[in-house]
């Protein structure tokens, strides 16, 4: 029997979870102790767990197997009784909280930077999800900081490297690793949610989608989903092997990394459908045939719509957006009738809300979209529901979006990025903002007159807790609305990100290409926090 070796360590600095999990370069990680740290950090947080089930897998990025290896020694060491792990490593984020809900384990471990690059000079991260299959909530998160401040050993077991290639059931030390196929629970789980033969016959009528999976872990997926059980034709998947540096580009399916699918959906021979997901498959690109649809538009016009698929026959009981996320959500779910909750940027605010079921879809303007059918936003799914709306209504994407523009309103949105500020500059320049919020009202830059001026804080509707200083909201007199905040995953410097939203009710104007009908706002946006003076940045890297 393989022994249990206690190892001596010391702190490092900065294990602090961000907006999700813990996101450092490569090279940090590859530290000795570094990842050993973190995860008994997280082990020491957590209680009756002896026996228990752990979940774990990754994204496949560089770095993915060896990190697996150890996690699973360490998880042995400290005694799971079982552990579950995707073959090759790989399960993505929304299959993991799959894996975690259905096979009742007691929480699972990712492996992932979402859609930050690869490869040996990327990103790498890590995440603890909870037995409800949903990112820790703070409260854990918190506690593992704290562990990782005081942290004096780790467990581990002196054991050769496990076969994760080799599906079944293993012995290792005090424990059992089972090696699962990553695609099976999410595939039957999706068949139970969708009208696979209304989608089926779809395909076989001639819709056509293209899905880019950006050499990220959902072509896997995808293709066992979309080609082999729902008949698209073979190629409808490109990009689909996942590759440790995915292919040397960013899997981050905005309009500048997925350049190449836009470009195709507005050709003169685009298919129906154009979609693509990140690194760790949980965010979604929808691209109709010459028609963008923004994460938020795309979130609304889901909740409209989910009804008409077989998982959501009564539509949502309730819709959740994070706050920058666009209004575009809430007008959908005043004429449903149904409550519309706002929450702080990132999933693991939306758990609670979910486990009550007060919620059942719900949604980030950064393309993250998902339902109560596991904790984590769903790339694929949201692909899904798409192509179940589509083979329902037999109308093009751009007819579906402009009648819901007509009955509900256009709300023209953007997200401006300014990437790897100087931290301390975009410090200043958020103290500043919140420094002023109390003068801001009544003030007026140009046509635009401020209304109303907050930080944004967070009073979780089902736990109580409260999250503070989760961005600054300045909303002008005719509903526009600037929301500023820093990014919490970025590895290098500050990331500012300014997101901009114009409410259009006129079908007759709702025509108007966004960033002509956003310039005015862009300008004020700039003036009211001093972006160009205190970052010297005239223009953002990333426009979304
Ligand atoms: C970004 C997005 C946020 C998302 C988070 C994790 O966070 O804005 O909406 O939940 O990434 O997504 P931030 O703090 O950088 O703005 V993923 O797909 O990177 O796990
Ligand atoms: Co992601």
């Amino acid at each position: 029997m393989a022994n249990i070796r206690v190892v001596a360590t010391e702190p490092f600095e900065g294990q602090k979870p961000g907006t999700s999990g813990l996101r450092k370069r490569v090279t940090v990680f590859q530290q000795p102790r570094y990842l050993e740290n973190f995860v008994q950090s997280v082990f020491d947080s957590l209680e009756g767990f002896a026996g228990a089930t752990l979940v774990v897998g990754g994204d496949g990025r560089f770095h993915n197997r060896e990190a697996v290896q150890t996690i699973l020694k360490m998880a042995a060491a400290n005694g799971f009784g079982r552990i579950l792990v995707g073959r090759g490593g790989l399960l993505s984020t929304p299959a993991a909280s799959c894996v975690i809900r259905g096979r009742r384990a007691y929480g699972g471990i990712i492996l992932s930077a979402s859609h930050n690059p690869g490869g040996p000079e990327g990103d790498f991260g890590i995440k603890y999800n909870i037995g409800n299959g949903g990112p820790a909530p703070e409260r854990v998160t918190d506690a593992v900081f704290a562990r990782t401040q005081s942290i004096r050993e780790y467990r581990t077991l002196d054991a050769p490297d496990l076969d994760l290639e080799r599906l079944g059931t293993q012995r290792f030390g005090g424990a059992e690793v089972e090696v699962i196929d990553p695609v099976a629970d999410y595939r039957d789980l999706m068949a139970r949610l969708f009208d696979f033969a209304a989608i089926r016959a779809a395909f076989a009528g001639g819709l056509r989608l293209r899905y880019d999976a950006m050499h990220a872990v959902t072509g896997p997926y995808a293709k066992a989903i979309v080609e082999d059980e729902l008949g698209a034709p073979a190629g409808t998947v490109v990009n689909g092997t996942p590759l440790p540096d995915f292919g040397g580009h960013h899997p981050d399916p905005n309009l500048v990394h997925a350049k190449a699918l836009f470009d195709e959906m507005m050709g003169p021979d685009a298919p129906d459908l154009g979609a693509a997901s990140d690194g760790d498959g949980d965010r979604n690109l929808i691209i109709g045939r010459g028609v963008f649809v923004t994460p938020s538009d795309s979130l609304a016009i889901l909740a409209a719509n989910m009804h008409l698929a077989p998982g959501y026959r009564g539509g949502p009981k309730g819709i959740a957006r994070s706050m920058p996320t666009s209004r575009a959500a809430d007008q959908v779910a005043e004429r449903l009738g149904v409550p519309c909750y706002e929450t702080p940027t990132g999933w693991k605010f939306f758990g609670t809300l979910l486990d009550a079921g007060l919620a059942t879809i719900c949604g980030e303007e950064s393309a993250g979209t998902g339902s109560d059918h596991v904790r984590e936003k769903d790339g694929l799914w949201a692909v899904l529901l798409w192509l179940n709306i589509l083979a329902a209504r037999r109308q093009p994407v751009l007819g579906i979006v402009r009648e819901h523009w007509r009955a509900h309103g256009r709300n023209h949105y953007a997200r401006h990025d300014y990437e790897e500020v100087d931290a301390e500059a975009a410090n200043g320049l958020m103290s500043a903002l919140r420094g002023q919020l109390g003068a801001l009202p009544g003030r007026r830059f140009g046509v635009h007159e401020v209304t109303t001026a907050d930080d944004f804080a967070y009073t979780d509707p089902v736990d109580g807790s409260v999250s503070e200083r989760q961005g600054v909201r300045i909303g002008f007199a005719d509903g526009s609305r600037v929301v500023y905040r820093l990014s919490g995953t970025g590895t290098a410097g500050a990331t500012l990100r300014v997101y901009i939203e114009r409410f259009e009710p006129d079908p007759d104007r709702q025509g108007e290409d966004t960033q002509t009908a956003l310039a005015g706002l862009a300008a004020v946006a700039d003036e009211l926090a001093g972006i160009r003076a205190r970052t010297g940045r005239a223009e953002p890297d990333v426009v979304t």
